[in-house]
C-alpha cells in the first residue's frame, strides 16, 4: 500500500460534502492537508473538528476556482512547506438548475461550465508542473455518472462532466512516462448540498431527489477516493464508478 503519511494532500471544494468527507478520511492517513473552497469559516470548523493547527498541519485557501490569477496566487504562494503536492483532488463543482437546454439560464450554464470545467483546468494547471518537476504526483478528478450518460434536464451540467472524463483521460495521455497517476472517481447520487444548490436553497424539491431510496453518502466516495491514492504507485486506478444500489443508471432508480 501507498503511504500518505505526511504527503501533501491539496483538496478543492473542502467545505462542504465529498470534499468534506475527503478531507476528514484523508486525515486518518495521516496526510497534511490543503483545504480548498470559498467559505473559509466551513473550512475553519473542519481544522477544528480534525484537531489540526492551521498553517502548521493543515493548510486553508479561501479560493474561487473560476478567479484564475487568485488560483495561481494560492498555489504559487504555498510556503515552501507546503508547496510539493504529491495528491490534488479536483473536487469543487456544481449543477445549477435542471430545465430544458432551450429553456436553460445562461447565468446557471456559465457557473457549471466556469466551476466544473475552467476551475477544474486552472487548479490543474497551477499544481500539475510541480508534481512533473518532482516526477511523481497524483490528481483525482470527480467526475460523475453524468459524465458518461446524459437525463432529461441534465444537458449542459452533464457536458461538463462529459469534459471532466475527456480531461481526466487527456491528462492520463499527456503525463505518461512522467511518474504521476491519474484517477477519476465518478459517483452515482451522493447526498450532500449537491441538490441544494441545483435548486437553488428549495430543501423541499431538493430532499425528493433522494426520496424512497438510499443514496451514496459522501464517505463511500471519499472511502473510494483514499482506495486510488493508496495504491502501490505502479497501479492507477483509472476510473471508479461507484453507484447507489438503488441506481441502475443515470435515468433508472429504485424508489420504494
Ligand atoms: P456540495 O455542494 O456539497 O459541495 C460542493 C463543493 O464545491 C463545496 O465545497 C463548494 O465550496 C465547492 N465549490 C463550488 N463552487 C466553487 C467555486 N466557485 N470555487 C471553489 N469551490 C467551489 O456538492 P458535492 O459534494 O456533492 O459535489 C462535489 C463534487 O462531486 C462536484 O464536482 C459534483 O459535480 C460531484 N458529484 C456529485 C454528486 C452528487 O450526487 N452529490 C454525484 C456525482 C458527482 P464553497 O461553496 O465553499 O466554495
Ligand atoms: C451528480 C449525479 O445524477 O445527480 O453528478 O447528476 S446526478
Amino acid at each position: 500500500m501507498y503511504s500518505l503519511k505526511n504527503k501533501v494532500v491539496f483538496i478543492t471544494g473542502a467545505s462542504s460534502g465529498i470534499g468534506r468527507s475527503c478531507a476528514r478520511a484523508f486525515a486518518g492517513t495521516g496526510a497534511r492537508l490543503i483545504l480548498a473552497a470559498r467559505r473559509l469559516q466551513r473550512l475553519e470548523d473542519l481544522a477544528v473538528e480534525l484537531k489540526r493547527k492551521p498553517g502548521e498541519d493543515i493548510l486553508l485557501l479561501a479560493v474561487d476556482v473560476r478567479d484564475q490569477p487568485a488560483v495561481e496566487r494560492a498555489v504559487n504562494g504555498l510556503p515552501v512547506e507546503w508547496a510539493a503536492i504529491d495528491v490534488l483532488v479536483n473536487n469543487a463543482g456544481l449543477s445549477r438548475g435542471l430545465d430544458k437546454l432551450h429553456e436553460g439560464k445562461l447565468d446557471d450554464w456559465e457557473e457549471m461550465i466556469d466551476v466544473n470545467i475552467k476551475g477544474l483546468l486552472y487548479i490543474s494547471r497551477a499544481v500539475i508542473p510541480g508534481m512533473v518537476k518532482r516526477g511523481g504526483g497524483h490528481v483525482i478528478n470527480i467526475g460523475s455518472i453524468a459524465g458518461h450518460e446524459v437525463y432529461p434536464g441534465g444537458n449542459v451540467y452533464c457536458a461538463t462532466k462529459f469534459a471532466v472524463d475527456a480531461l481526466s483521460k487527456g491528462m492520463r495521455l499527456d503525463l505518461s512516462g512522467t511518474g504521476l497517476r491519474v484517477s477519476q472517481v465518478s459517483p452515482g447520487m451522493v447526498e450532500t448540498e449537491f441538490s441544494l444548490v441545483r435548486f437553488r436553497g428549495d430543501s423541499e424539491r431538493a430532499g425528493k431527489v433522494y426520496q424512497g431510496l438510499t443514496p451514496l453518502s459522501p464517505d463511500d466516495i471519499a472511502d473510494a477516493v483514499v482506495y486510488c491514492a493508496t495504491r502501490p504507485s505502479h497501479v492507477n486506478i483509472s476510473e471508479m464508478i461507484v453507484m447507489p444500489t438503488d441506481q441502475a443508471s443515470a435515468t433508472l432508480v429504485h424508489r420504494k
